[in-house]
């Protein structure tokens, strides 16, 4: 079936439909045991619509189905310039929907439509078209041995890869990972998170009308602890992709050691920090801090949750930081003046009240904020904490929502210890105007990405990705390449005789 919505917003009107199915072997079924999850909205915790629940039955199906595309129609039977036009054809038509994917990611993950298009879609089309370009690319090398031999490589698809990703960025999460695997040639069973599907099914049907060749591309919707799991468990998935907490990202690591060894990537949580030096533009720095934490209500792998100002222009800094965050609108995302949406749902509101309530019990002073927001949905207040220790909880652990606590440091010493003092390492941000100082601290904190003077900019070309406990392989870019292919030696003895 399908789910029919008009949208009739300021910012959006139109009528739009989706598949509520799964998507295995270029169709749309329903699921085996013929049950539903439904789909809520963040903005008044109604139900937007049900889609179909797969099962393990439905993932051995679709894992079949992508067994047969890549020994059939496409892995090594469909060229570089085949899967390049495909993908080519299938960012142009995430184009042409441009405001049919944003509007839908809006709807169901609650974060703005402004930001949902000039953000997600837009970087998933880019995405797209990105790995459109590696597909005819994918080079092995000659290596020289002796003269009596020919020696070369070849970067061959890794096979059949489950992909599961997470409701932040449920488009995004999406275009990273389907980009790469399909751009070498691997065929794909994805789980979209339970509580945004509905991109990831719009993005089926687009994947469809594009032309892919049946299973290459399959979705299973439906809940991480059976459809998940039996993807990370499966004996004839190659490699898995996951993106969500660090306590599932073990799960998915554990599971692949017990099956089959398949190759893993993670991308985990964060507690990133950002960084003011008293040498910064001050007013830049405070817009981007914010935009750092607040952007998507909080709820970024990457958030800079920890703000980190040098001591001289600490109280400055707090004063204006604070006034900079009160105007922030908190409201309905399809509103223009709207900064911030809802949180995802119940369980993301609570476990953020909850470290709220820590930081409190803790001995925290809450600075700013530290509330829900109106009566319905999930919306809380930006929040900013003062007074914090380094071993709260609020400083230490990933909250994923609009939650910050600001802190002093002395000098760049102190604050590469501090920085580095966590679990997490997935990125940072670096404030001042001082090339050595900025670059110098850039150097030295442990984190895959370091942003000077800005936050949360990503392209697709440039990997992202976590040093410690926030991921394990880089996404995005070149790099991300190497995540789906297998590296085939080829010896061939011209004349070396026995
Ligand atoms: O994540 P889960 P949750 C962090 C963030 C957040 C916390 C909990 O701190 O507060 O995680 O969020 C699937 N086998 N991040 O519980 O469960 C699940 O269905 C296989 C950071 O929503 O990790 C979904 O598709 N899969 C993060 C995906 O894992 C399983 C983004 C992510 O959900 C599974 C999201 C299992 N046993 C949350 N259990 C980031 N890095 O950006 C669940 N899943």
């Amino acid at each position: 079936g399908t789910f029919k919505y008009t949208f009739d917003t300021p910012v959006f009107k139109g009528e739009v439909e989706v598949p509520v199915g799964l998507y295995i072997n270029g169709k749309f079924v329903d699921g085996s045991s013929g049950t539903f999850i439904d789909v809520i909205n963040p903005t008044n915790g109604k139900t937007t619509t049900r889609i179909a629940e797969g099962t393990p039955k439905d993932v051995n199906l679709a894992v079949a189905a992508a067994h047969k595309a890549f020994d059939t129609t496409w892995g090594l039977h469909a060229n570089g310039v085949e899967r390049s036009r495909l993908l080519a054809k299938l960012a142009d038509l995430m184009e042409t929907n441009i405001d049919t994917l944003s509007a839908l990611e809006a709807l169901d993950n609650g974060k703005t439509f402004y930001w949902a298009k000039r953000g997600d879609v837009s970087h998933s089309i880019n995405c797209i078209r990105y790995y459109a370009g590696w597909a005819d690319k994918i080079l092995g090398q000659t290596i020289e041995t002796t003269e009596a031999k020919l020696v070369y490589t070849r970067h061959e698809p890794a096979g059949v890869v489950g992909q599961i990703i997470p409701w932040n960025f449920p488009l995004q999460m999406m275009a990273w990972k389907i980009g790469p695997a399909l751009a070498t040639g691997c065929a794909v069973v994805l789980k979209p998170s339970e509580f945004t599907p509905l991109t990831a099914l719009y993005m089926a049907k687009l994947i469809d009308e594009a032309g892919f060749p049946a299973g290459s591309f399959n979705l299973v919707n439906g809940y991480g602890h059976t459809v998940g799991q039996t993807i990370a468990d499966h004996p004839d998935i190659e490699k898995v992709a996951f993106t969500g907490s660090t306590l599932v990202g073990r799960k998915i690591m554990e599971a692949a050691a017990k099956s089959n060894l398949k190759n893993v990537t993670l991308e985990l949580g964060g507690k990133s920090p950002s960084i003011v030096f008293d040498d910064a533009d001050i007013d830049q720095a405070i817009k981007w801090a914010a935009f750092g934490i607040y952007y998507n209500h909080g709820q970024c792998c990457c958030a800079g949750s920890r703000i980190f100002v040098q001591e001289t222009i600490y109280d400055e800094f707090l004063k204006r930081f604070t006034e900079h965050t009160k105007t922030l609108k908190v409201g309905d995302p399809f509103s223009p003046e709207t900064f911030q949406g809802p949180q995802i749902n119940q369980q993301q509101y609570d476990r953020i009240m909850g470290f709220i309530d820590s930081g409190k019990e803790q001995g925290a002073t809450v600075h700013f904020g530290g509330n829900r927001v109106g009566t319905e949905g999930y919306f809380i207040s930006p929040t900013i904490f003062t007074d914090t220790k380094p071993d709260m909880r609020i400083v230490q652990e990933e909250i994923f929502g609009p939650v910050c606590v600001v802190i002093k440091f002395k000098d760049e010493a102190d604050i590469v210890k501090q920085a580095n003092d966590t679990v997490y390492g997935l990125a940072a941000a670096v404030f001042s105007q001082n090339i050595q100082r900025a670059l110098g601290t850039a150097h030295k904190i442990r984190a895959g990405t370091v942003w000077v003077n800005a936050a949360n900019m990503l392209y697709p070309n440039v990997p992202f990705g976590g040093y410690k406990q926030s991921g394990i392989g880089r996404e995005l870019g070149e790099y991300a390449l190497a995540n789906y292919t297998s590296v085939k030696s080829v010896q061939v003895n011209l004349d070396i005789k026995m």
